[in-house]
């Protein structure tokens, strides 16, 4: 295992920078970039110390902790730099760790290295991950659920099942030679097998359907081309991400930005607009369009008094109606225009991307719409849901079938196999499942000749 190093703080200016370090004898490399510094630190204890370049003139002052191996996140020593949160002074900080030997940690290594000395389950890895990722308060604490209480998890659950029918399997092979009547028959075997395979059935839909929802709330920008999505869409986010002109079809791919409400974050996406078109790549943008409204929270159709006709594209959630540019019209004027065409719609937004007129009015829709949508999250069932938890549940039934295959001939021990199999990979994910615990479980449920 080599030594790592990485920022933990994002590379921005701000009050602190933290820099890690992981790997074996720490000190004995990496201790003479700080000055002063105990020869024999004590293990979790704050030290002010100046961080030094080789000629010993100083980077920065700041707290180091050292964490001996095996007592760290890692599981391995760590040393964490509270520095000053300069971006030029931590990437130099981290230039003279890498002199001295450490290297650039890759995304999610030290937690990588947590599971590997078997300090974090993957599947705690998995909800630390979802901590830090989640879109609202309330997805945050979905993750924090399961990485506090990681026996609540109804993944959890699925431990408890293997070793109950690693249980009932040993109590059979033991068995095998008494009267049939004392040991557990062959159809309940079966049974319990497919009462865990429907339950991961349920499990894999939950997640599948929790998976669409995982990004958080989504917005749309959709329109004619030149109705300006793009302007708005840069409005919105109070910076020039989308490129604008007055080339119709400018927009070809699906930009996407974020920002915070209350209730969560709003995941606004500028699209290319819609309208017959013989360019490929034009047409390319508009069948991406078309196929992001399939799974969208909320649509902004744009209209202008330029281009006041609707576009039609099925979608499914909310639609909200926006008149742009509607600077080109007097005040009044603006919010009659599209009622006047559309005596339908029940509520038109009139805006302009390029004054910021009718903004606030429009932001503060957008934020009621995800409030609802966030509020409506927290009681569904796959909340927890993630691509990691998915393919795991699919090797799961995969392993569970092959499992049940061979029972279903009769052959006990190719079953158990199978199994005991399914046992390791599920060590990696809850942590051991010991033997003694299946005994354990065989002599508490069963009375055994009695
Ligand atoms: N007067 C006025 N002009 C605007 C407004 N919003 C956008 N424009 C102009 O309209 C033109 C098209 O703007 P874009 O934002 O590129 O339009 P778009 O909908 O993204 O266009 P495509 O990417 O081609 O689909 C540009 O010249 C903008 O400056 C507005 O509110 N008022
Ligand atoms: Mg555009």
């Amino acid at each position: 295992m080599d030594q790592i190093v990485a920022l933990a703080t994002p590379s921005v200016p701000g009050p602190l920078g933290i820099v890690r370090l992981s790997g074996p004898d720490l000190l004995s490399t990496f201790a003479r970039v700080f000055s002063p510094f105990p020869e024999s630190p004590i293990p979790r204890h704050a030290y002010l110390t100046s961080v030094v370049n080789p000629d010993g003139t100083p980077v920065d002052e700041g707290i180091v902790l050292y964490f001996r191996a095996p007592d760290s996140f890692t599981g391995e020593d760590v040393l964490e730099l509270q520095m000053h949160g300069n971006p030029h002074s931590l990437r130099r900080i981290q230039s003279l760790l890498i002199s001295l030997g450490a290297r650039t940690a890759k995304p999610g290594e030290f937690s990588y290295r947590a599971f590997l000395h078997k300090k974090m389950t993957l599947l705690k890895a998995e909800s630390l991950n979802r901590m830090i990722q989640a879109p609202s308060y309330q997805s945050y604490l979905q993750g924090l659920d399961n990485f506090l209480s990681p026996s609540d998890d109804p993944f959890s659950h699925l431990r408890e099942d293997l070793v109950s029918l690693l249980a009932h399997f040993y109590v059979m092979v033991d068995h095998l030679d008494l009267p049939e009547e004392e040991s557990p028959v062959l159809s309940d075997l079966l049974a319990r097998m497919d009462q865990v395979i429907q339950k991961i059935s349920a499990m894999v839909r939950d997640q599948r359907k929790g998976l669409k929802r995982r990004n958080g709330f989504t917005v749309a920008l959709v329109g004619h081309p030149n109705s300006g999505k793009s302007s708005l869409f840069n409005r919105i986010l109070g910076e020039s991400r989308a490129i604008v002109s007055t080339i119709p079809g400018t927009t070809r791919d699906i930009i996407e930005g974020r920002y915070p409400t209350a209730s969560g974050d709003v995941i606004l996406l500028d699209t290319a607009g819609i309208r017959i078109t013989d360019d490929p790549l034009e047409k390319e943008g508009i069948r991406m369009t078309k196929s992001l409204l399939k799974d969208i929270s909320l649509v902004l159709f744009l209209r202008t008094p330029e281009d006041p006709s609707p576009v039609s594209l099925t979608h499914r959630g909310e639609t909200l109606t926006v008149l742009n540019k509607s600077d080109l019209l007097s005040r009044g004027a603006a919010g009659r225009f599209l009622k006047d065409l559309s005596p339908g719609l029940s509520a038109v937004y009139p805006v302009s991307s390029k004054t910021g007129r009718g903004l606030p009015e429009l932001l503060k829709a957008i934020g009621e719409q995800a409030r609802l949508y966030y509020e409506g999250e927290s009681g569904k069932s796959g909340g927890g849901a993630s691509r990691v938890r998915l393919d795991l549940l699919l090797r799961f039934q995969r392993l569970m079938k092959s499992a049940r295959l061979p029972l279903s001939r009769g052959q006990f021990l190719e079953s158990l196999h199978g199994l005991e199999q399914m046992r390791l990979e599920w060590e990696n994910l809850f942590g051991v499942v010991s033997h003694e615990e299946v005994y354990d479980r065989i002599f508490s449920t069963f009375c055994i000749g009695k």
